[in-house]
């Protein structure tokens, strides 16, 4: 696969850098010596406002974009606000994505997210799996608004020869996660939970749903470089899987977060909360067969985000 080589003297525009993703991909691109690279924050510049973002990328003609602001939660969001993810993420993808076409961006790198793929659609999921099956009804509208954002770079890419691409990541933590007790994902939910747990002196914790689905876990510095190499090394309209090839219950992953917390007290199920898809473990022959692997373990990951998590808590900065 012939690809442009990615310039790291030429603008590039890292949307979404005060996120999860956003502020792992810029701080890789600075370590890696890209030296004009812009960013505004959700108050300096609305994603949502079609005349905003055409006047953003009128003035600032990034050569590079990378994609990585979107309205994002957990399964508990996701089926409360189904609404709100559907309309916010498909005007973000639509403004960006147009005015970066029309403003002379020539590498687009759009993220995408794991769900987009069928309910049951076969394990590991690959990526030639995308609209062969029903989605996951509690993140159905988040899934739609991703699939189209997928769907516009391929047409992007065949009415005017664009070389934008999309990448669908798995389930991500680290650093710069949303922990709040509704809006997060498992494992920083977790976290949140048994650190609470543990500092009151609480005898049990509880764990959403059965605790029988499977989740594999990639953390968010490793998307960053993923999302390099793809940049260096990828050209085509196809998804590709950003994952780490294996995957644990949920009950196992809520007992290694008490473990690394240090909580000794008991796990309590609550069956009425919803399971999800469940198992997501994504096919990795595509990005490995570009030279690209995980390299951050789960158990050190881990430890190192509950770190993260608590110097947040002392500085009273917890999302
Ligand atoms: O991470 P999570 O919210 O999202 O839930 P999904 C994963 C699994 O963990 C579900 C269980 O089976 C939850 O029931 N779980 C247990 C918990 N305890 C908790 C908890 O305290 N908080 C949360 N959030 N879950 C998301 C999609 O699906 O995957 C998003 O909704 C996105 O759109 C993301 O695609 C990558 O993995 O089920």
């Amino acid at each position: 696969m012939t690809v442009a080589p990615l310039s790291r003297s030429a603008r590039t525009y890292v949307a979404g850098h005060r996120g999860l993703v956003g502020g792992a991909v810029l701080r890789h691109l600075l370590a890696e010596g890209f030296s004009d690279v812009v960013t505004r924050t959700s108050g300096e510049l609305d994603l949502r406002d079609a005349a905003a973002v055409e006047h953003f990328f009128e003035v600032q003609r990034p050569a590079t974009v990378v994609l990585a602001a979107a309205k994002v939660g957990g399964i508990l969001a996701n089926s409360t606000y189904p609404a709100d993810f559907l309309s916010d993420n498909i005007r973000i993808q639509v403004n960006v994505l147009d005015a970066a076409a029309r403003h002379g961006t020539t590498k687009l790198l759009f993220l995408g997210s794991s769900c987009i793929y069928p309910k049951f659609a076969e394990q590991p999921i690959r990526e030639d799996s995308l609209l062969t099956g029903l989605l996951e009804p509690t993140n159905d509208a988040y899934a739609i608004a991703k699939i189209a954002g997928v769907l516009h770079v391929q047409a992007l890419r065949r009415q005017h020869g664009l070389h934008f691409i999309s990448a669908m990541p798995t389930n991500l933590y680290g650093p710069g996660d949303n922990f709040s007790p509704e809006g997060s994902h498992v494992l920083p939910g977790l976290i949140r939970r048994f650190e609470a747990a543990r500092l009151a002196g609480d005898p049990t914790v509880t764990v959403w749903g059965t605790g029988t689905p499977r989740r594999e876990f990639l953390h968010v510095d490793d998307l960053a470089r993923a999302c390099v190499h793809l940049l260096e090394h990828y050209d085509d309209g196809a998804p590709i899987n950003i994952g780490v090839g294996q995957d644990l219950p949920i009950a196992e992953l809520a007992q290694l977060v008490a473990d690394t917390v240090g909580y000794t007290g008991q796990l309590v199920f609550d069956t009425s909360k919803p399971d999800g898809t469940p198992r997501k473990l994504l096919d990795m022959g595509k990005i490995h067969d570009l030279g690209w692997r995980a390299e951050i373990g789960l158990a050190e990951g881990l430890a190192a985000t509950v770190d993260w998590y608590r110097e947040q808590l002392a500085a009273g900065t917890v999302r």
